[in-house]
């Protein structure tokens, strides 16, 4: 008794398999298809017994994630990061983007760009590949230097062979800020607001408030006491912040009023990096008042 095997495929094996004497069929696949067969069983005492059977080769596809921060995955079109607020003239820390090929086939094409309407605030590093073999992973940065304050705005969008998310598009955001200069009185009692050696300039990039005013200023009063400021302004004297640590002030010859967005802000100086822009307004138009004291919010 003899039994023989044969095996015969009704079209030729996907390019990349062979069909060895022993019946295994081995290597990569590199063409796509469905490839069938039939296997004729012989036996010298007994009927054939034959059973057809088919090799399915599918697409080898890549898949693109994107991460930002890590771990966090993002959606092609509808995310969106914040860079936060950056002081104009100085610039965010690297924002690190990942990118990851999930699939099987080899992720290819990786290119990032940028548009919108403030892309020159917004500086994409190079990505540390251009090809992702299957799960690995390269990443790139993008870093916010706001050409002036407000709201900035642009998109960044990763080209790849990825099959539904090419390219893959983010928005991005940032605020630009202007950082307060910060004076603290330093007076004993009674000064001039105008004598600039009565401020203590705490960062030495500023000039002491004067008659003019400037914008953006922080001014502290730390000490304890009732300070009494002169001064000749005779018009609005816009400031960052007025802080006080359990002092009241009052300045004589004109009048002082302020008013801020946001309430609490007066107790003690934010970090830089994060001040409040909310506008303190001094308007010294005429007459002379008193300050209510100011007491730190907690
Ligand atoms: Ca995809
Ligand atoms: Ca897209």
């Amino acid at each position: 008794m003899v039994a023989q095997r044969e095996i015969l495929m009704s079209r030729p094996l996907s390019n990349g398999l062979t069909l060895g004497p022993d019946g295994v069929i081995s290597g990569t696949p590199v063409t796509m298809g469905t490839f069938s067969g039939t296997i004729t069983a012989t036996n010298t005492a007994l009927p054939d017994a034959t059973q057809t059977f088919s090799i399915v080769i599918g697409q080898a596809l890549p898949e693109i994630a994107v991460e930002q921060p890590p771990g966090t995955n993002l959606t092609d079109g509808s995310a969106s990061i914040n860079c936060g607020r950056v002081i104009v003239g100085s610039s965010s820390s690297p924002i690190i983007f990942t990118v990851k090929n999930l699939g099987v086939g080899d992720l290819t094409g990786l290119a990032v760009t940028k548009d919108g309407t403030h892309a020159n605030d917004f500086t994409v590093g190079t990505l540390g590949a251009t090809t992702l073999t299957s799960g690995n992973s390269t990443t790139f940065s993008v870093t916010f230097a706001p050409g002036t304050t407000g709201s900035r705005t642009a998109a960044i969008h990763i080209a790849s062979n990825d099959g539904d998310e090419n390219p893959f598009d983010i928005m991005l955001s940032g605020t630009g800020t202007i950082a307060p200069t910060v004076f603290t009185w330093a007076a004993a009692v009674t000064g001039s607001w105008n004598d600039a050696t009565n401020w203590t300039d705490d960062q030495a990039i500023g000039i002491a408030p004067n008659a003019a005013g400037q914008a953006n200023y922080s001014l502290n009063f730390n000490l304890p006491g009732v300070y009494t400021a002169t001064h000749n302004l005779s018009a609005g004297f816009q400031l960052n912040q007025l802080n006080f640590a359990g002092s009241s002030a009052t300045l004589a010859g004109n009048s002082l009023s302020f008013s801020a967005n946001t309430a609490g802000n007066y107790t003690s100086p934010p970090p830089v990096p994060t001040a409040s822009l909310s506008p303190a307004m001094m308007a010294a138009p005429c007459g002379s008042i008193r300050q209510a004291p100011i007491r730190p919010s907690a």
